[in-house]
């Protein structure tokens, strides 16, 4: 008899029928390894050695390029135990249906044994995965975003105290492709993509959708969120969340240049995607980075909008689906004003003259350690975490959502998060810029009933001494001419500045039907170039708007039927009625 993992190994053996097994440990020497064998299999090149030591250009299957939401399943027991969000697939059917897709998947394959950590090796948030997979791309990639390797294994033991995660590339057929989670095992499996979130398990399957699952159990949150530092000219540094759907720009804003800093404003990376947080005995929320690596979107990146993120991606670095310079260079829409001559599209074919479609797919990516993020905290691997002041929701909205407003409280702080929206992105496979409500951004990510999600939050702020303030941004406002209002990137500090104050009982605002926007006065504006008519346009709380608003959110709640809190049904009718007595004045 071994120990539950090597069992498990070996079950996972006898099914995909591998022609070997390798145990990994993370070290360098079996970095290089890998990408040689992905090099020799024809869709990886290695880039420019001496402009980008070390970094790899991966070209996935076209078809294969995004997040696939209709293919992934949370297959608990009982159907409603995975809510009306989430596609259902009952676990017996699961595991006969894909089971069968599994069987033999790995002859003439390489299956590989990942052991991996999320979170600092040293800290009580921490948790364990092990994921079997024969995609060398994954290893690699796995390299950069866990910790790999001994201490991992050390953490299992004997024990069965892990989350397995089974991995296969299947034949990459879209038809033949699902993303399974088991959450009563706390089982993943994932057959017929190589692609970052469906592949990766330790990200999106484990870490957001397992995870919040122990996390309701064990009292503690997983969730979307990047985590930021904000230290203010006195040198003190205040913690900061925020959830965006994908591609809305947390890792921008976890890597940001702030253009204050030379009157003290400083902003320092901790984590651009994911948090795990947990009341701490000072009576704060506490997150943790259970990640090690950034897996971010290339297009829009460049030396003025996020200068950290072009110095992080200079070495180390795997590119996918990046487009190429002549001189072995990435390159993406955005990076430059003017595409360079030669070009290598995403796809690997030259790009000529006049070609339609962009070179860089449009979800292309940078996989980067986190260490390389040059304004990298001293605190982001601190076992305890770091207390969070302030929990950030936002979206891309082109109308309606203004740049910031502050909840009145902790419980309409969740009623914000749970009826906020944002228009689709290349991050999933499916239509572009259509407008969905995805509450706290986990829409794609909560791995049971989000009823029970959303009465777990309001349960966390009444188990929390010191609950943080919670606030809404959205940079993606647009004016008549559809050109954003509101510069973004660097230039969001100065909303981050606004929170800052708000959190320490300052910051000047007014109280709207939708809770405290800033005045036009209590944003620092100084060397920003913003009409007047733009900044009210973008800080507009618009009543007609906003009813239509409340609304869809009152018919969005339905779906949750009782199992929605009532405590977020009174508070879409008390907006309801602020916003009439708001309207009903004016008329
Ligand atoms: P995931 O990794 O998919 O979870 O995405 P993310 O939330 O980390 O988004 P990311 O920061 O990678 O940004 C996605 C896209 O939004 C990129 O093309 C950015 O250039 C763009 N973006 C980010 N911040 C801003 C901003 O402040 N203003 C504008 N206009 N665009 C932004
Ligand atoms: C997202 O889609 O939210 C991402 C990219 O962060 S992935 O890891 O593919 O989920
Ligand atoms: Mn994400």
């Amino acid at each position: 008899m071994g120990t539950p993992l090597e069992e498990w190994v070996e079950d996972a053996a006898r099914k995909t029928r591998p022609k070997q097994v390798v145990w990994c440990g993370g070290s360098e020497a079996e970095a290089q390894q890998m990408v040689e064998t992905l090099v020799a299999e024809g869709r990886t090149v290695r880039l420019n050695e001496r402009t980008y030591p070390n970094c790899i250009l991966h070209r996935s299957d076209p078809s294969d390029v995004a997040r696939t939401e209709q293919v992934t399943f949370i297959c608990s027991r009982r159907k409603e135990d995975a809510g009306p969000t989430n596609n259902w697939m009952a676990p017996e059917e699961a595991k006969q249906k894909v089971g069968a897709l599994f069987d033999g998947a790995m002859a003439g394959r390489t299956m590989y044994v990942v052991p991996y950590l999320m979170g600092p090796a040293d800290s009580s948030m921490t948790r364990v995965g092990v994921e079997v997979t024969d995609s060398p791309y994954v290893v690699v990639s796995m390299h950069i975003m866990a910790r790999i390797g001994k201490a991992a294994l050390e953490r299992i033991g004997k024990t069965s105290d892990f989350v397995p995660g089974l991995h296969s590339l299947g034949d990459l057929n879209p038809k033949r492709r699902f993303v399974l989670h088991f959450p009563e095992e706390k089982l993943i499996w994932s057959i017929g993509s190589g692609y970052g979130g469906n592949a990766l398990l330790g990200k999106k399957c484990f870490a957001l959708r397992i995870a919040s699952c122990m996390a309701r159990e064990q009292g503690w949150m997983a969730e979307h969120m990047l985590i930021l530092g904000l230290e203010d000219p006195s040198g003190k540094v205040t913690y900061m969340a925020a959830a965006f759907p994908s591609a809305c720009g947390k890792t921008n804003m976890a890597m940001m240049v702030s253009t204050l800093e030379d009157s003290g404003y400083r902003v320092w990376t901790l984590g651009d995607d994911i948090a795990w947080m947990q009341p701490g005995p000072d009576g704060y929320l506490h997150a943790i980075n259970p990640e090690a690596g950034f897996f971010g979107v290339a297009p829009g990146t460049n030396a003025l909008t996020n200068p950290n993120v072009m110095a992080a991606v200079k070495r180390n670095t795997i590119f996918t689906n990046v487009a190429m310079t002549a001189s072995r260079e990435p390159w993406w829409e955005g990076m430059t004003a003017e595409a360079p001559p030669e070009l290598t599209d995403w796809q690997g074919h030259k790009v000529s003259a006049g070609a339609q479609g962009p070179a860089a797919h449009p979800n292309s990516r940078y996989t980067v350690p986190a260490r390389q993020a040059p304004r990298i905290s001293s605190h982001w691997k601190d076992p305890a975490g770091v207390p969070i002041s302030a929990i950030i929701f936002g979206g891309r909205r082109a109308r309606v959502a203004p740049l910031v407003y502050q909840s009145l409280n902790w419980q309409h702080g969740v009623f914000v998060g749970a009826g906020m929206a944002s228009e689709t992105t290349a991050a999933i496979t499916g239509e572009v810029g259509v407008r969905r409500r995805d509450p706290m951004a986990m829409l794609p990510f909560c791995g049971y009933h989000m009823g029970d999600y959303f009465r777990h939050w309001l349960e966390m702020g009444r188990r929390i001494p010191h609950p943080p303030r919670i606030f809404h941004v959205n940079w993606f406002r647009k004016g008549p001419n559809g050109k954003f209002l509101w510069p973004g990137y660097g230039e969001n500090v100065r909303v981050l500045k606004w929170i800052l104050e708000r959190v320490n009982g300052k910051g000047l605002a007014e109280e709207t039907p939708i809770g405290f926007v800033p005045t036009p006065q209590g944003l620092t504006l100084d060397g920003l170039a913003i009409s007047a008519a733009d900044l009210k346009e973008v800080l507009r709380v618009d009543a007609a708007d906003w009813q239509k608003e409340a609304e869809e959110i009152g018919t969005f709640f339905n779906k949750f039927g009782d199992r929605l809190p009532p405590e977020l049904r009174a508070e879409q009718a008390h907006l309801t009625e602020r916003l009439h007595l708001v309207a009903s004045a004016k008329g």
